[in-house]
């Protein structure tokens, strides 16, 4: 390993200190710092060169720093970067209309980061209920799955089952309901009891943060379709799931499901600024009023001009086309290696994940400081999951280096 400093002024000791000792401990980083990043390649200040294959949770999914959306950035921001919404701009109605056409859908609300788009799709999806279904004033009731992540907000955790996730931070948030993933019948049983009072059902259409939990075929539809026969909103979280990283432009897409209210975040900017989305209806939509919602820098200029160059990338590059061909040989190559450590993989597109049988005293998180030191950046999710999600720009040739490093991670552990 690589020890003069190359990139930047602040070594990798050094800037593991400062954050140790300035930052809020609300996570626990790989033992790995980040000063570089290109394309699927990311650089420590030494100057050491990695594979990323977390891509930010899926916000990467253009690759770091792609030129399109780096000039993109750039040449808006020497012209007018913030608005605000109190006055009209010359860029969010143009990217209204690519982003609504390019989805699907004929209204959106723009917002920032997953969070507000997944609390933008609660209140929407509550207004609608009392003013279109006639659900009785503050009695909405909204209906998640168990082991899902919508983020970090009161709201959020109150539809959580991780204590990790809302431990500490009640009271919560009144008429929500869980029922288990993957799983109709329990849908059908909660909405046949008390779907008159329920608004929507909002659900991951792959739980990533549980450990990249694919559902089984036909759960997305048949789950629709029961929202439909109680006139429930059927609400897709695609935060992670969307924008091409499962092999289609929306993981719904691989059951032809429309989802009533759509939430896409992360890779829509390119992970380049926080850039978060909902879709909807003009029905549904218009039930929010002017100053009902919103935010500082909701659909900014800035990043309309971003998200509307990182998504024509996905399709320039027909990223779609490669999740789902790279995947599968992804899966087929990860399904060859001989290791007790290994209990099962699973995934769709490029979002994929082993589940770790510690063995020998060696977990997860251990075969991530391996995989790190053979140059290659994923880490554990739920203690023994360890999600492989690389920049959708990888080429093949560069997919099978990876699975080498894989490969020769768990013999070496083995
Ligand atoms: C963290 C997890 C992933 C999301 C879905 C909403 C949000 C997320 C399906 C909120 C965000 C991020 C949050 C980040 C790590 C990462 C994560 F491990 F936390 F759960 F991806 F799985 N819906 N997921 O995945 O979007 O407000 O973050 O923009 O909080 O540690 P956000």
């Amino acid at each position: 390993m690589a020890d003069r400093l190359v990139y930047g002024t602040i070594s990798t000791k050094e800037a593991m200190m400062l954050e140790e000792t300035y930052g809020a401990h609300n996570y626990q980083p790989l033992p790995v710092v980040l000063a570089k990043g290109q394309g699927v390649k990311v650089w420590d200040p030494e100057g050491n060169e990695y594979y990323d294959f977390l891509s930010a949770y899926s916000a990467v999914n253009q690759g770091h720093c792609h030129p399109k959306i780096i000039n993109a950035l750039v040449e808006q921001a020497k012209i007018l970067t913030l608005t605000s919404r109190a006055f009209f701009n010359n860029k969010l109605g143009e990217y209204e209309k690519f982003i609504t056409e390019y989805f699907g859908y004929e209204m959106v609300l723009p917002m920032n980061t997953g969070a507000e788009a997944v609390e933008t799709a609660m209140k929407l999806s509550r207004k609608w209920g009392y003013e279109k279904k006639g659900i009785p004033q503050n009695e909405a009731i909204l209906v998640f799955a168990e082991q899902n992540f919508h983020g970090r907000t009161i709201a959020a955790v109150s539809a959580s089952t991780d204590p990790v996730a809302y431990n500490g931070f009640g009271p919560f948030l009144p008429g929500i309901e869980k029922i288990p993933y993957n799983n109709t019948k329990a849908l059908e049983k909660i909405l046949a009891k008390k779907g008159d009072k329920v608004a929507a059902f909002i659900v991951e259409p792959i739980q990533g943060e549980a450990g990249v939990f694919v559902p089984d075929k036909g759960y997305l539809k048949k789950c629709f379709a029961i929202c439909k026969e109680y006139n429930v909103l059927f609400v897709a979280d695609e935060i992670q799931t969307g924008i091409a990283r499962t092999g289609r432009l929306l993981a719904c897409d691989w059951e032809g499901v429309h989802p009533d209210i759509l939430i896409l975040g992360k890779a829509i900017s390119g992970g380049v600024l926080p850039v978060s989305v909902v879709f909807s209806s003009r029905e549904i939509m218009m039930v929010i009023k002017p100053g009902e919602h919103g935010s500082t820098f909701g659909g900014f200029p800035l990043a309309c001009t971003v998200a509307k160059a990182a998504l024509e990338i996905v399709r320039d590059e027909k990223l779609t086309e490669r999740a789902e061909k790279l995947g599968k040989i992804f899966r087929t190559e990860l399904a060859k290696i001989d290791s007790p450590l290994i209990e099962k993989i699973r995934g769709k597109g490029l979002l994929n994940a082993i589940v770790i049988k510690p063995a020998n005293g060696v977990q997860a998180w251990d075969v991530c400081v391996k995989l790190k030191e053979n140059g290659l950046l994923a880490k554990p999710t739920h203690d023994h999951i360890i999600r492989f999600a690389p920049p959708l720009v990888i080429t093949e040739k560069q997919l099978m280096e990876c699975i080498g490093i894989i490969k020769k991670t768990f013999l070496e552990l083995n």
